[in-house]
């Protein structure tokens, strides 16, 4: 099930299955709600995002960066689920990366029509840190590309349960993900979820 993508970028598929990942979320949601964030550029971000953790990502008139409280709540985001830590350890471990301490994790939420253009992770302090990414829900299609933002990319299908490691020379890869195609999930319903766990200081 462990399928190279390439040079540090593995996908381990079916790794994280269970349901209870699904009402971890719907928790995670309770508390700091999903929210549309706005680009410096004042347009509107598609994906639904919330966080769990010490740290969370943002981005609003003044930038991207971390923030230990979410703004929408001036509370602490929700911590991380011990499941979800272990998990993304576990995985990062299997990957080559043993003793991954994510501190964030972004939750980002996908309906039918939305998509995550081209970009890189690298509001993160520490980059020797691998992203572990947890797909749950519909299915989605995950664009792969290199280093320099005019590298070929490579297309894979993401599907729940699936997990992607991304660390070493893939770290700051270029990637995306293709307008969500509409559908129902049974855990999910009309949506895609992603985790990505991140180590951002
Ligand atoms: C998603 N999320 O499916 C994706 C999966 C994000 C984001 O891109 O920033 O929230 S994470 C994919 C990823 C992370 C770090 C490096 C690479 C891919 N990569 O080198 O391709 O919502
Ligand atoms: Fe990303």
């Amino acid at each position: 099930r462990d399928e190279p993508l390439g040079p540090g970028a593995m996908i381990l598929r079916g790794f994280a299955p269970d349901p209870a990942m699904v009402e971890e979320v719907a928790h995670i949601a309770g508390i700091s709600p999903f929210r549309q964030m706005q680009t410096p550029g004042g347009r509107t971000i598609g994906v639904e995002m919330t966080n769990c953790g010490a740290l969370g990502w943002v981005s609003d008139r003044r930038g991207y960066r971390y923030e230990p409280l979410d703004p929408l709540t001036g509370r602490p985001w929700p911590e991380m689920p011990q499941r979800f830590r272990q998990l993304a350890q576990e995985a990062a471990a299997r990957a080559g990366f043993p003793d991954f301490r994510p501190d964030a994790c972004l939750v980002n939420r996908y309906v039918p029509g939305v998509k995550m253009g081209l970009h890189q992770d690298r509001d993160e302090a520490d980059l020797d840190a691998p992203i572990v990414s947890v797909s749950l829900g519909l299915p989605a299609t995950f664009q792969f590309g290199g280093p320099r933002r005019g590298d070929p990319v490579a297309k894979h299908a993401l599907t729940h349960g699936d997990l992607v490691v991304w660390g070493g020379p893939a770290r700051l890869n270029w990637h995306g993900i293709l307008t969500l195609k509409p559908g129902e999930h049974p855990l999910t319903g009309a949506a895609r979820i992603n985790l990505t766990f991140r180590r951002a200081r």
